[in-house]
């Protein structure tokens, strides 16, 4: 099966239920019982998450082969062989994941919005209540009330379905995104291109670089992995992990060493070896520590000893379950790390979705991707008009 199959690979690793694998115990004698790389993935599965395995289709690097002897197929899908059809259509499995995870931001704007219309004359108590729903949901305010304007226009004391508002809400909230929705441009002039993934504790960059790196493995590139958040022995292994399971090398140090020096040498052995991309893992670190945002600082000065454009790009990861912290997060790390752009994670784990748009709307910063869930499927280019829709609550876009 070739590289450029990803989403056959992600079908048939669920089908066949690889991600139930068993962590094997370490062989008594490894003179007789040679080490396989899915040994090597399960020994070194991440401490800190085990009730959120790694996610099972990253099984698609060199590193972890698909066996054909597959173990017993799960219940779901139901058909044995290849159903073609959700292989041929991964948009759809990716709106339903989208709605899944939008869930709560639209179910919450939903309840609020039928509350509030049905059967009822639109008058300005109405809009009121209105942006305050939308404020509740972190759209912010300037946002909720061009939003509650919008509704309001031309409508004054006439009864408006509550599936009305949700179009124009859809409407609205499309137009603040469509300009910071920008792909992730990889320029291939630019050997390694790297990438430096920035954010505060726990808000989801590593996984997500394990995810970047499946779909740039998958689109057949050279990748290597700097692990460089050298505060803690988990973080390195994390990342070794998701290496393991992309097929990409991983450049790491011993615990505790100098995070800059780590990455100034992943950078130089990248260039050497003339790798495509290089992702370039950080410690997380609250934006108020100063100390820390500093060392960050270095990270960046130091790499551009060796490429002055470097990093090329600077993702900002981002938690949607903090709400309105995000602003602060976005202004510190623009700062130090010059963020051109914005990954969201979490979006799956919180009815406050509608942050997303208050950034957008405050910042104009680029948001290349969305991530709704732990699996390598739940990261997915950033789309304006299905976000605008799934938040609203409407069906996917004709
Ligand atoms: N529900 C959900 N969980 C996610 C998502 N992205 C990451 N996670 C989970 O969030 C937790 C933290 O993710 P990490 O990738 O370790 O976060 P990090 O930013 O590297 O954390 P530090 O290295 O401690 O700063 C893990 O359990 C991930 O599986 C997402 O989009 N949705
Ligand atoms: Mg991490």
């Amino acid at each position: 099966m070739s590289e450029n199959e990803p989403k056959k690979r992600g079908f048939f690793s669920r089908l066949f239920g690889l991600e139930q694998e068993e962590p094997k115990p370490a062989p008594e004698s490894e003179a007789e019982t040679p080490v396989t790389a899915p040994d090597l993935a399960s020994e070194a599965a991440p401490e800190p998450e085990p009730e959120a395995p790694l996610a099972p289709e990253v099984l698609m690097g060199e590193a972890a082969p698909l066996p054909f002897a597959p173990p017993e197929p799960e219940p779901e899908p139901e058909p044995p062989a290849p159903a073609p059809l959700q292989v041929a259509q991964p948009k759809r499995s990716w709106w339903r994941r989208l709605t899944e995870g939008l869930s709560r931001t639209s179910s919450a704007l939903a309840t609020g919005i039928s509350d509030l219309f049905t059967k009822r004359k639109l008058d300005a108590d109405t809009l009121e209540d209105l942006e305050d729903i939308l404020i509740q949901a972190d759209l912010g305010i300037a946002t909720s009330a061009r939003i509650a304007k919008a509704v309001g226009e031309g409508r004054y004391d006439k009864q408006i379905e509550p599936e009305e508002v949700k179009t124009i809400l859809a409407r609205e909230v499309e137009s603040i995104l469509t300009p910071v929705a920008i792909p992730l441009a990889i320029d291939a002039t630019k050997k390694p291109f790297v990438i430096l993934m920035v954010g505060v504790n726990g808000s989801g960059k590593t996984t997500t670089i394990g995810k970047l790196a499946a779909k740039f493995r998958a689109e057949g590139k050279s990748v290597m992995l700097a692990a460089g958040d050298t505060f803690r022995a988990a973080a390195i292994e994390q990342l070794k992990v998701w290496g393991q399971r992309t097929g990409a090398e991983v450049v790491s140090g011993q615990q505790g060493a100098d995070a800059a020096g780590l990455a100034f040498e992943a950078l130089q052995k990248a260039k050497a070896d003339g790798t495509d991309i290089l992702l370039i893992d950080t410690a997380g670190r609250l934006q108020n520590k100063t100390g820390l945002m500093d060392e960050l600082a270095k990270v960046v000065r130091v790499i551009r000893k060796l490429d002055p454009e470097a990093p090329h790009v600077a993702l900002l990861v981002l938690d949607a379950t903090v709400g309105q912290n995000a602003i602060s997060q976005v202004e510190a790390f623009q700062e130090t790390a010059g963020v051109t752009g914005l990954v969201m994670t979490k979006l799956d784990g919180t009815a406050r979705g509608g942050i997303l748009v208050a950034l957008a709307a405050k910042f104009g910063l680029p948001v290349h991707f969305i991530g709704v869930g732990e699996s390598v499927d739940d990261l997915e280019p950033f789309s304006a008009r299905d976000f605008a829709r799934a938040v609203a609550g409407l069906g996917e876009a004709a």
